[in-house]
C-alpha cells in the first residue's frame, strides 16, 4: 500500500461540477430521518460517538447488553459492544417471526431465464435457513470453522450464508466469476471444512461450469471434507468423488428447528476477500454486533426503507454491496429485498428495467459501470418502462460521472428520485459519505460523511489540506461495522492505520472537499498521476471523457515521460455508431483539453473494445498500466470475463 503514497502534494481540481439538485418536497416530508432529525443525529455524532451508535443498537435485540460501547484499548483492535451477547440471524430472522413480518416476503429471487421467480417469506426463509444449519451440524460443524460459498445469485447462497451465522460458523463467499485458481487460494487461506456451490450458473445466456472449477481446485484444499451441490442448471456433473453431497438431499432429511447461537458481539460472521484493483487478496473479517449496528442503522435512514418498500440492490452477492445491502442489511431492517440472477443484458438491454415494472420495485441500488453499459445502449429503453414506483436510486462502487448521473437521474428516476452515492469498502462494512434523501445533490459528488463518521483529507504527514485541493482520504475514528482484522494477516490490518499518523484508517482514496463540505472522489491514491508536477486523479480526466457524446467507457493511466515526469493515456470504448477513427481521436483530444485546462496532458488515446474490471465493475487500471509498461501485472484473479 505504501508504494501508492508517494506523492506529497495535493492533488488539482481540473473539473467543477456547478449544477445542484434539491429533493422533492414528498420525498422530504416522508423521509424517515427529516432534515431537523439529519441535523440533530450530526450534531450528536460529533458530540458523542459512543451515544450515537449506543442509541442505534437499542433498536436491536441482544441476548445480553453491552458493559462498554467501545473499547479503544488495543487500538487499533478496536472492540464494540463489549460483553455484549448477540446473532446477526437472530435479528434478522428469528425477531421477525415473532412479530407481524412473520409472513411477509423477505426475497423476491428473478432467475435469468425468463419466468423464474420465487419468493420466501420470512417465515420460510426462517425455516430453511434453521435446516441448513442443522446440516452443517451433521456435518460436524462447529462455532468458528469456515464454510467456502462459491454461488451466483441464488436463494441457496442467502441460505447458507444465514445458516452458517446462525451457529457462528464463518462464512466466505467467492465470487461465482472467479477462476478455480483464485477459489483455490481463498479456501486455503480460510481453511474452509466445507464449499458449498451449484452445478452451473446461468450468466448472460449461457451457462458457466462452477462445478468444473471446484472440481480443479479441490485438488489441492487439504482442509475441504465436504463439497454441498446445489442442483441449478441440471447439466450432467461427476459427483463420484466422495466429498460431494447434493443439497437437496441433505435439506430433505434435515429438522426445521434449530436454535440460534448465543454469541459473543465479537464473534467473526463472515471472511470477504478483497484485493479491490490492487495486489493480493486479503481476507477483511466482520464480525454480528458492530456490523448489524452500522449496517442497519445506514441502510435504513440512506435508503430510507419503509415497510411496503420493494428494494433493490442489484449486486453480486460474492460482492460486499451484496453482503451488507442485498441480504443483511434490508433483512435486519425487515424489508422486502429482491436478487437477481443474472446479467443486466439478458436478454436484452432492457432487462433491469423491465424488473423494476414487474416487481414494482421502490429502492434500486447498482453501480456507475452498469449505468454507463446500458447508457450505451440509449435513453429509449427505460423510457419505455414505466419506472414510476421507483422513489430512490443508488450508486457505489466507483466514482460516478456526472454525465452517467443525469442519465439515471433523468430517464430512470425522471427527475423524481434522489440518488444516494454512497462511499464506502469492503473494510468499512458499511455506509461513510453519503447524502440522505433530504440532501441537496450534486452529480458526482458523495456529499457528506454519515453521522458519527469522522472524516478528513489529509497530506502524507496527516495535515489537513485546504478545502478544494485533493489529498487522502482517512476516517479519525472507528465505526462499529469495521474490519476488525484481515485473516491470519494482523500486521496487514494494523498497516492500514499506519501509513499515515495520527492514528488514522487511510482509505486508499484520494478525494477534495468542496465550499459546501461535499465530497468528491478523485480515484484510488494508486492512480494518482504526476504531470509536470501537479497531482491529478483519474476520474477527473475520465469524467472528461465521459461528457464527449462519443465516448461510452474511458480508463485513464500514467505512463513515465522524460519532460513532464508523467503523461496520461487514455483507453476508451466508443458508443454504438462511432467509430475510431484518426479525426475522432483529434476532436477528443481538442475537447478534453479545452475541458481539462493545459495541466492534463494526453499523451495519447487508444480505442479499445473492452476495459478490465473486477467483478464488481472497477476499472483495472493497474492491469492496462502493466501492460503498457510490459511489465508483471499480479494477481489477475479478480478480473471479471
Ligand atoms: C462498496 C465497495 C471500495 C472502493 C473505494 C473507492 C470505490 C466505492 C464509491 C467509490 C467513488 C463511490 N468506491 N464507492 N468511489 N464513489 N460511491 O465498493 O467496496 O469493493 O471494497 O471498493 O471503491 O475507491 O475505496 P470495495
Amino acid at each position: 500500500m505504501e508504494e501508492s503514497f508517494r506523492f506529497k502534494e495535493p492533488t488539482e481540481t481540473l473539473l467543477s461540477e456547478e449544477r445542484v439538485f434539491r429533493p422533492l418536497p414528498e420525498i422530504v416530508v416522508e423521509a424517515n430521518i427529516s432534515p431537523k432529525d439529519y441535523k440533530k443525529a450530526l450534531e450528536k455524532g460529533q458530540r458523542d460517538l459512543e451515544g450515537f451508535w449506543e442509541e442505534a443498537a437499542e433498536k436491536l435485540e441482544w441476548f445480553k447488553k453491552w458493559d462498554r460501547v467501545l473499547d479503544e484499548s488495543h487500538a487499533p483492535f478496536y472492540r464494540w459492544f463489549v460483553g455484549a451477547k448477540c446473532n446477526i440471524v437472530y435479528n434478522a430472522l428469528d425477531r421477525h417471526i415473532k412479530s407481524f413480518r412473520k409472513n411477509k416476503v423477505a426475497i423476491i429471487w428473478q432467475g435469468e431465464p425468463l419466468g423464474e421467480k420465487k419468493k420466501l417469506t420470512y417465515y420460510e426463509l426462517y425455516r430453511r435457513v434453521n435446516q441448513f444449519a442443522s446440516v452443517l451440524k451433521s456435518l460436524g460443524l462447529k462455532k468458528g470453522d469456515r464454510v467456502a460459498i462459491y454461488m451466483p445469485n441464488l436463494l441457496q447462497t442467502a441460505i447458507a450464508m444465514l445458516g452458517c451465522a446462525k451457529i457462528g460458523v464463518i462464512h466466505t463467499v467467492i465470487h461465482s466469476g472467479f477462476s478455480a485458481i483464485a477459489l483455490k487460494k481463498r479456501v486455503n487461506d480460510a481453511k474452509a471444512r466445507v464449499i458449498v456451490t451449484s452445478d452451473g450458473a446461468y450468466w448472460n445466456g449461457k451457462i458457466i461450469n462452477l462445478k468444473k472449477a471446484v472440481d480443479e481446485a479441490i485438488i489441492e484444499c487439504p482442509s475441504v471434507e465436504h463439497v454441498i451441490v446445489v442442483k441449478r442448471t441440471g447439466e450432467p456433473i461427476d459427483m463420484s468423488d466422495g466429498r460431494y453431497l447434493w443439497w437437496d438431499d441433505l435439506m430433505e432429511g434435515a429438522s426445521e428447528e434449530c436454535e440460534t447461537e448465543i454469541l459473543d458481539a465479537e464473534h467473526p460472521l463472515y471472511i470477504l476477500y478483497t484485493s479491490g484493483t490492487t495486489g493480493e487478496p486479503k481476507g477483511v473479517l466482520h464480525v454480528h454486533g458492530g456490523y448489524m449496528v452500522g449496517v442497519y442503522r445506514t441502510l435504513k435512514w440512506v435508503f430510507d426503507l419503509k415497510e411496503t418498500d420493494i428494494y433493490w440492490c442489484a449486486a453480486d452477492i460474492g460482492w460486499v454491496t451484496g453482503h451488507s445491502c442485498l441480504l443483511y442489511g434490508p433483512l435486519l431492517c425487515g424489508a422486502t429485498t429482491l436478487m437477481y440472477e443474472g446479467h443486466p443484458l439478458c436478454p436484452k438491454a432492457d432487462r433491469l428495467w423491465q424488473i423494476v415494472d414487474k416487481f414494482g420495485v421502490n429502492i434500486l441500488y447498482t453501480a456507475p459501470t452498469t449505468i454507463r453499459m446500458l447508457m450505451r445502449f440509449g435513453a429509449e429503453l427505460p423510457r419505455r418502462h414505466h419506472l414510476k414506483t421507483l422513489r430512490l436510486l443508488g450508486t457505489v462502487g466507483e466514482p460516478i460521472n456526472p454525465e452517467a448521473w443525469l442519465w439515471y437521474y433523468e430517464n430512470v428516476g425522471r427527475e423524481r428520485c434522489p440518488i444516494m452515492d454512497t462511499w464506502w469498502q469492503t473494510e468499512t462494512g458499511m455506509f461513510m459519505i453519503t447524502p440522505f434523501p433530504i440532501s441537496l445533490l450534486k452529480p458526482g459528488s458523495v456529499a457528506k460523511p454519515f453521522p458519527a463518521i469522522h472524516v478528513e483529507i489529509v497530506d502524507r504527514e496527516g495535515n489537513p489540506i485546504p478545502q478544494g485541493k485533493g489529498g487522502f482520504l482517512v476516517i479519525k475514528r472507528p465505526w462499529p461495522a469495521m474490519f476488525r482484522t484481515l485473516w491470519g494477516d494482523p500486521d496487514g490490518y494494523k498497516k492500514y492505520w499506519e501509513i499515515i499518523p495520527g492514528n488514522v484508517y487511510t482509505t486508499g482514496d484520494v478525494a477534495r472537499k468542496d465550499e459546501d463540505g461535499y465530497f468528491w472522489i478523485q480515484g484510488r491514491a494508486d492512480d494518482i498521476m504526476k504531470i509536470a508536477g501537479h497531482c491529478i486523479g483519474t476520474a477527473d480526466v475520465e469524467n472528461a471523457f465521459f461528457s464527449h457524446p462519443a465516448v461510452a467507457e474511458a480508463a485513464c493511466i500514467s505512463i513515465p515521460d522524460s519532460i513532464k515526469g508523467e503523461v496520461a493515456k487514455v483507453f476508451v470504448v466508443l458508443k454504438k455508431g462511432y467509430k475510431p477513427t484518426d479525426e475522432l481521436d483529434r476532436e477528443l483530444r481538442q475537447y478534453v483539453q479545452k475541458e481539462l485546462g493545459p495541466i492534463a496532458i494526453i499523451k495519447s488515446i487508444e480505442f479499445v473494445k473492452n476495459i478490465p474490471k473486477t467483478s464488481s465493475g472497477k476499472i483495472m487500471r493497474r492491469v492496462l498500466k502493466s501492460k503498457e509498461l510490459g511489465l508483471d501485472p499480479g494477481d489477475l484473479t479478480t478480473l471479471a470475463d
